[in-house]
């Protein structure tokens, strides 16, 4: 049952706790598991990758089962239906229109002294994108990594995915992945697989970004491999906190609640609400729409643990709260969304009105659905297609314009104690004064 609670001091004290959530006393001995899987991997390669998929996942693999063929990539085209097909290809239009709103372009400045400063956008050369297996192998994950990556100019995309039963891979997840462009899949989950991307093995070259989202070990280890590869971020689980007044409707906002519940059972719900009684009617609501739920015990654990409805005073406190908590979804169920959205400050994505269900953005809408967690969202932004590029600065002087800040450099230089930075202007500038520097 989700608890109701009016006092502004507790609702505080249960946000900050249904925030710290994910904090683990056993991480330091998940993290030495995990440190021994990437020291394995990094020395004897496809050896230890069919080690640990033989022990974390059950599944013998031979060594040229590693690389998903071209028979089984064609063949997962029919085992799914037509209108899963036309969902996925509906679902990848929307999002690479939006990804290729904004792509970052390279700009250069010229001023009037001649000197040219700009930015040149360049992606990096390979992309290596997690999906996670089982209850979570979802073809909208793989559709919101790999399209950014290709619309950012990547060459090489791979996938690696963990074996189910009998070495299979979800059909769904190699449809996905295929309409997105990526024919490059591994059979292969776990910290295992990210070694494998952040280190390469005699089958899987390594590459540069790694992305997506996993459980806590894939986490460690996407942390842990850090500066050897870049990564998009620590994806904890999901949450979605929804302020409504009292025109929301209480079945819609209940769905909305265990929509996110349902994900996995450290799962937050969260409403904040002006209205007593639309807080009432949301508790009895998401009690029924349990009853036949077919992920029940899951969710229930999600909506006991880290589900919460708080009666609030007013519409600011809800967003000061919203925006302490900084949550990786907002719904704003009230009659004014845009006047709300002023005060939102820190939130991964937010859905205006009452009809933007998550569920929209978490399949089609077009931005990514893979977002800043546990109060990340005060400093990070969504998943796009700047995960995938990096900019190199451009530089460049005239004589002119050196020997009009050569003081400056000589001064700064001669400061901390370089005196061959100094020379390397001061010698131009000699060679400027005696007519043998060309323009
Ligand atoms: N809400 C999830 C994304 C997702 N939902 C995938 C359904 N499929 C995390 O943002
Ligand atoms: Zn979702």
């Amino acid at each position: 049952m989700l608890r109701i609670i009016t006092q502004q001091a507790e609702v505080r004290a249960e946000l900050q706790r249904i925030c710290d959530r994910t904090h683990d006393e056993q991480v330091a001995h998940k993290e030495a598991t995990v440190r021994e899987v990437l020291q394995t991997v990094k020395r004897q390669g496809d050896r230890a990758l069919i080690h640990y998929t033989e022990e974390f996942d059950q599944q013998t693999l031979k060594p040229e089962d590693l690389r998903v063929s071209g028979s089984e990539l064609d063949a997962a085209y029919q085992q799914v239906s037509q209108e899963l097909l036309s969902a996925i290809q509906l679902a990848c239009r929307r999002i690479e229109a939006f990804h290729r709103q904004r792509v970052p372009k390279s700009w250069v400045h010229f001023d009037e002294d001649g000197v040219v400063l700009g930015k040149r956008y360049t992606p990096v050369d390979s992309a290596g994108l997690y999906v996670p297996g089982g209850r979570a192998a979802y073809p909208s994950t793989v559709l919101m990594n790999a399209i950014p990556a290709k619309v950012a100019g990547v060459k090489r995309c791979v996938i690696v995915t963990p074996p189910g039963m009998g070495k299979t891979m979800n059909p769904a997840v190699l449809v996905a992945a295929q309409e997105a462009g990526i024919e490059e899949i591994y059979r292969v989950g776990g910290a295992q697989a990210i070694a494998a991307l952040a280190y390469g093995t005699e089958t899987l070259p390594k590459v540069d970004v790694i992305t997506g989202p996993g459980n806590i070990y894939v986490t460690l280890a996407k942390k842990l491999v850090y500066g050897t590869v870049g990564i998009d971020s620590l994806a904890g689980p999901s949450e979605v906190l929804i302020i409504a007044d009292e025109q929301a409707n209480p079945v819609h906002v209940a769905a909305d609640l265990l929509a996110q519940a349902e994900h996995d059972p450290m799962a937050a719900a969260i409403l904040l609400t002006t209205d007593a009684s639309l807080a009432k009617q949301v508790q009895t609501e998401v009690e029924r729409q349990l009853v036949n739920h077919p992920r029940r015990t899951l969710t229930e654990k999600a909506i006991a643990h880290y589900g919460s409805i708080a009666v609030v005073d007013s519409l600011n406190t809800a967003a000061q709260l919203s925006n302490e908590f900084a949550p990786e979804h907002l719904e704003l169920e009230v009659a004014d969304p845009w006047a709300l959205l002023e005060q939102i400050r820190h939130a991964g994505a937010i859905f205006l009105g009452n009809s933007t269900p998550e569920a929209v953005g978490d399949y089609l809408a077009g931005p990514n659905h893979t977002l800043p967690t546990s109060g990340a969202a005060r400093y990070a932004s969504a998943l796009g297609v700047e995960t995938f590029l990096k900019h190199s600065s451009v530089i460049q002087y005239t004589p002119e314009a050196l020997q009009k800040v050569a003081g400056a450099i000589d001064t700064l230089a001669t400061t901390e104690g370089l005196p061959s930075h100094a020379d390397s202007v001061r010698l131009r500038m000699q060679d400027l004064q005696a007519g043998d520097w060309q323009i």
